[in-house]
């Protein structure tokens, strides 16, 4: 068989993102719902925990990670356009917004999901792990395996101090987002990039799908909705004309925002890393969490975990930065500073590599 499989749910905010790119990619796939058959038999012998999407290349490789299956398939099937902008400012801008689709609109996407559509989402997550069961039974093995996802509220700093400021948080994100789409199709303007397939992750699958979360983006956000819309169909705009290398105004509050929030967590995050590894090895894993932090969304401050992995992600668009030839880091400096994110210049910690689908100290 010469397809990819993406192993996934539609409920996934992952999967979505991996779905979304494959089929922009154009490369034949299947879609394998994660069953708990699936997981047992597929998920955790290769990949070593429970974790979706995973995909099988046609040459039978499993890949995990969203960005290791984009690189992967970008890297093999070398198509046209590539996924990332192929300017180089808008190629660092692409990866931080990779950094806050994937790491930080997280925060209000499980919120929403899980106070908002608890229910619902336990019978989605039954009737994808066992399709054979009654709905009562798959609302109740729903219960037990969504537990773990409910679970990491307080790991993302979500409670009843945070959710009125992650709620404004996300209304004034879906206001500039909106604002945006007024005048370019996607994120990085005439044509869909990296950026449009992590932003589809979380207002897909959580934020559009969930029904009480849909309504929402509907009412507020009807611009964006349709962007999730556009994305989900496969629309791909203008692919004949190159980018030009320039951030779009209405594109900065986004940013502005990134920093303002996932900016200082990042920060407190590298500081505990490390710390962790002045004392570890080479190869040795780094834990998921890396202690306690603080965030701070619109004024309202909680405890919250120390993602590793949001460094991880950070890192790929650090590389990039450091990789710019001088006129081009010139223009990034000018970005970073209007956007608040002039710390990101200087931020230095040990590198990270990922081994057996882990992450580890390189
Ligand atoms: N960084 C990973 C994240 C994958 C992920 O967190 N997937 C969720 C479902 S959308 C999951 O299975 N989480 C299980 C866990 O984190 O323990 C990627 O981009 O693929």
């Amino acid at each position: 068989m010469d397809a990819y499989t993406l192993y996934g749910a539609e409920v996934s905010y992952y999967t979505g993102k991996a779905r979304a790119y494959l089929r922009w990619r154009g490369v034949p796939y299947v879609e394998q719902t994660a069953t708990q058959e699936v997981y047992r038999d597929i998920i955790l012998p290769t990949v070593g925990w429970p974790v979706i999407p995973v995909v099988r290349t046609p040459g039978g490789e499993i890949l995990q990670d969203t960005a290791d299956i984009i690189g992967h398939i970008e890297a093999v099937e070398s198509r046209d356009p590539p996924v990332w902008p192929q300017t180089p400012l808008l190629r660092f801008v692409s990866e931080l917004l990779h950094l806050y689709g994937d790491e930080w609109l997280m925060i209000p996407a499980m919120h929403y999901r899980w106070s908002y559509n608890e229910d619902w989402a336990y019978a989605e997550f039954g009737a994808l792990s066992a399709p054979h069961l009654t709905p009562e039974e798959q609302y109740e093995l729903g219960k037990k395996n969504g537990a773990r996802f409910k679970g990491a509220l307080p790991v993302l700093g979500v409670n009843e101090t945070t959710i009125p400021g992650i709620e404004t948080s996300y209304e004034a994100f879906l206001e500039d987002f909106s604002a945006h789409l007024e005048t370019h199709p996607y994120l990085l303007g005439h044509r869909t990039t990296l950026a449009d397939f992590a932003f589809f992750g979380p207002l897909y699958a959580h934020l559009y799908r969930d029904p009480t979360s849909g309504e929402l983006m509907k009412r507020l956000a009807p611009k964006v909705a349709d962007w999730v819309e556009r994305v989900e169909s496969g629309e791909r705009g203008d692919e004949t004309v190159p980018h030009e290398d320039t951030v779009h105004a209405t594109l900065m509050p986004i940013l502005e925002r990134q920093m303002r929030e996932q900016l200082p967590a990042l920060l407190a995050t590298a500081a505990l890393y490390r710390d962790w590894a002045s004392t570890a090895e080479a190869g040795e894993r780094v834990p998921r969490q890396l202690g306690k932090i603080t965030i701070e969304i619109e004024g309202c401050q909680a405890e919250a975990a120390a993602r590793s992995f949001q460094l991880w992600r950070l890192q790929g668009a650090l590389d990039v930065y450091h990789g710019m030839d001088e006129p081009t880091r010139t223009r990034a400096d000018a970005l970073l500073n209007t956007i608040g994110g002039a710390d990101l210049k200087r931020l230095d910690y040990p590198r990270l590599k990922r081994e057996n689908y882990k992450l580890v100290l390189a």
